[in-house]
Formats: C-alpha cells, structure tokens, sequence
C-alpha cells in the first residue's frame, strides 16, 4: 500500500514536474530560467505559474502572457509579518485597494501579444506576493479573480547578477515623468527611479496615428468600446519611493506615451488624472 502511494507520487511529479517544486527547490528555480537567465512566470486568464521561491538578489524576471486580457506582474513584498492568507483575506474584503502593509517592488508591466517584456528588480529576502492589478471589463482587478501568487525570496545562495547599464533614466516624481535623455530608436535599458512620496508605476504606450494619451487612457476604461488607440509595449509595475528597476524596451519610430495609473494616497483617484503622463517621439 505504501509502495502504491509512493508510486503515485512520484508519477503525478512526473506528470506535473515542470510546474511543481516536485523536483526540489534548487532545481525548480533553475529550471525556470530562460537562456537569458530571466526567471518565467506564466500569465493566464486568471492567475500565474512559475516558481515558489528564488534567491534574493537582482533578478531578471519575464512575462509570458498565455491569456486573451492584458496582464503584468507586480511584486509586493509583505511588511509587519503579514502572510499570503491575510493578503488573500485583504483583497477578498476589499477589492478595490491593496493593503497598507506592502511593499512596491515593480515588475514587468503590461505588453500586447507578441512582445516580451523584462524587468530587473531587487529581491530582498521575505515573502512575497505577485499579482496583477489590471482591471477586468468591469472594473474588477485581475487579483481579485485568482492572479496571486505567493513567492518567498532568499535561502540558498543570493543571486550576484549585475544591473544592466542603463541608456536612459526615467526619474519619476509625484506626478511627472523626467527623462535623462531623447528616447532613440532601437532596444533601449531604462531605468527607473522614483523620487516621489508615493508609489508609481510606467506603463509605455506606442500611440496610434492622431492619437493622444488620453484617448489610450479612454480605451481602457471600463465600458469603453472600440479597440485600443495605442498598443501596450513595455514598462514597470509600482515601486516605492527610494527604488530602481531597469526594463528593456524596444522603440520604433513613432510617438509614445508613458502613463501612471497608481492611485493616488490621498484622493484615490489615478496618478494620470494628477498629469503623470507624458507623450514623446522617437525619431
Ligand atoms: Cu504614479
């Protein structure tokens, strides 16, 4: 009976070894990694595959978007010892905010099918929970429909990757965006920095033909109708005020845009609705 058992066992980590840590922590960390060295996570309609743990340290993580919606990655590292059950109990009580008690340690943000995005954060040791904050057709966060996913960092060995060197800095302040230079053509790594008081984010748009940021912004109300007026490219979810993240973009020529739709500490309402956008062409 027990050999059965056992049997069974290792035949469902057979089964199931490339999403399960079955195969041990060490080489389920590993096996997530692309030749790029970039930890997965898998997106679907509505929730995330990938691993349960990492190092702590830089790391490189990738998005890979298997649903029919929009979804990025937020980090949120868990202060004051909470844990993924009073999270998940948080978000079950109120939908609409995340929870004072988080960290904003970004991620890669939001890209249209057919483009990957990237971004290098700074893991440190703690739990953690990675979601998505994008809202549904009806205005119902992606987190509050299943897109959680706890992650505890550190054990083992930290990662001692080095940051990528940037070829632009995007400062962020409560509520603009200032570059350090003309965004050129081709693959650009950007960093990120936020100088703020409060958290924000950089979704980057590519704006369609006469369109402005605002129409973009329009389209992704809920109940809008009409496709998008702008294609999601890249960027980064929230972070706090002091952190840096760097993403890898690829610009085309055309005009962009970049948006914070962070809702703001005070009056609730989203960062852009304060003026953090900004449009710019790349030539
Ligand atoms: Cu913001």
């Amino acid at each position: 009976m027990r050999y059965a058992v056992f049997g069974l066992t290792l035949f469902l980590c057979a089964v199931v070894v490339s999403q399960s840590a079955c195969a041990g922590d060490r080489e389920s960390v590993a096996a997530r990694r692309g030749v790029d060295g970039a930890v997965v996570f898998v997106a679907h309609d509505y929730g995330f595959t990938g691993p349960d743990r990492l190092p702590a340290g830089l790391t490189t993580v990738r998005i890979v978007n298997e649903g029919q919606d929009l979804h990025h990655i937020q980090f949120l590292k868990l202060l004051q010892g909470k844990s993924a059950t009073d999270f998940r109990a948080a978000i079950a009580a109120d939908p609409s905010r995340l929870p004072g008690w988080v960290q904003y340690a970004g991620g890669p943000n939001a890209h249209s099918a057919g483009r990957q995005a990237f971004a290098t954060v700074n893991l440190t040791e703690g739990d953690y929970m990675l979601i998505c904050w994008i809202p549904d057709k009806n205005g119902v966060p992606h987190v509050a429909l299943g897109m959680q996913k706890a992650l505890s960092v550190g054990g083992g060995k930290a990662v001692k990757a080095s940051r990528p060197t940037p070829s632009i800095v995007i400062k962020q302040v409560d509520y603009q965006f200032i570059f350090s230079r003309p965004v050129e053509s081709g693959l650009q790594t950007i960093d990120v920095v936020n100088h703020g008081a409060q958290p924000h984010e950089v979704v980057v748009v590519k704006l369609f033909q006469d369109a402005t940021v605002r129409d973009v912004i329009a389209s992704f109300e809920p109940g809008a109708s009409g496709p998008p007026r702008g294609e999601l490219v890249s960027g980064i979810t929230a972070i706090d005020k002091g952190s840096r993240v760097t993403f890898t973009g690829k610009f085309e020529p055309g005009r962009y845009g970049l948006i914070c739709f962070v809702p703001d500490a005070v009056t609730g309402r989203p960062h852009f609705l304060h003026g953090m956008t900004t449009e710019f062409t790349v030539e």
